[in-house]
């Protein structure tokens, strides 16, 4: 017979990984922070898709993103071959953005809290959804016009490495591994760092099937 004891016991054991971990002077990795909201982020990016629904969007350099994306909130990021820009208006329904989800803002607020950043209120919403394949090279947010605010991103699903560079494109990068439910905080003197996501492995992942979700907040200046 099959030993099992293990398995039975599993309980016992505390959860190893820490809920906080300090990347850099601004940036901080919460680890399964989203993990309870997890269910209703879904029901929210579904409900947003309906009205919005995910695009592949161009580069001013010309190629198609890999990646797929929506908006909520006041604010969109969008691009095209005559570059990035914040919309208030969504350029494929000619529609205002999906209103960002109360789910969204208290989640999003919390996690900057709890990386030391007092009164987040993003107006900018920005949903990523990867295909195994799909990639992000290394770039700046650097489209908001204010870098006083961090950045608060969710991943959901499939896992992905994350690149995380310096102020120049040049510097050396570290790999970091974001898990479903995992928070990034990133802000301060770390705000400008370029970083980019390596190609997403092949998988199925039971909330999101073969996708991972990656959904970041930010502050636009109006
Ligand atoms: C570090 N998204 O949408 S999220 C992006 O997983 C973007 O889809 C990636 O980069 C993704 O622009 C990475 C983590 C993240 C987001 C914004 C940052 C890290 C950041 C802004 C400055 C520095
Ligand atoms: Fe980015």
């Amino acid at each position: 017979m099959k030993d099992n004891r293990s398995v039975q016991m599993d309980f016992l054991l505390p959860d190893i990984r820490p809920n906080s971990v300090q990347l850099d002077a601004g940036a901080v990795l919460l680890p399964g922070f989203a993990l309870h909201d997890a269910e209703a982020c879904m029901l929210a990016v579904h409900r947003i898709t309906q009205q919005a629904p995910f695009r592949k969007m161009y580069t001013p350099g010309g190629g198609q993103m890999s990646v797929a994306m929506t908006c909520c909130g006041p604010f969109g990021w969008v691009s095209t071959s005559q570059g990035y820009s914040y919309t208030r208006v969504n350029p494929f329904t000619d529609q205002p953005w999906p209103n960002m989800p109360t789910i969204f803002q208290t989640l999003a607020h919390k996690a900057a809290q709890k990386a030391g950043f007092a009164q987040f209120h993003p107006n900018a919403c920005l949903i990523n959804s990867y295909s195994p394949g799909a990639r992000m090279g290394l770039h700046q947010d650097r489209d908001e016009g204010c870098t006083e605010q961090p950045v608060v991103s969710l991943s959901f699903g499939l896992e992905a490495v994350f690149l995380w560079g310096g102020l120049k494109r040049s510097d050396p990068t570290r790999q970091i591994l974001l898990r479903d439910g995992d928070v990034l905080v990133w802000g301060g003197p770390d705000r400008l760092r370029f970083h980019g996501i390596k190609p997403i492995r092949a998988g199925t992942h039971a909330r999101t099937g073969e996708t991972r979700l990656n959904i970041t907040f930010r502050f636009v200046a109006t």
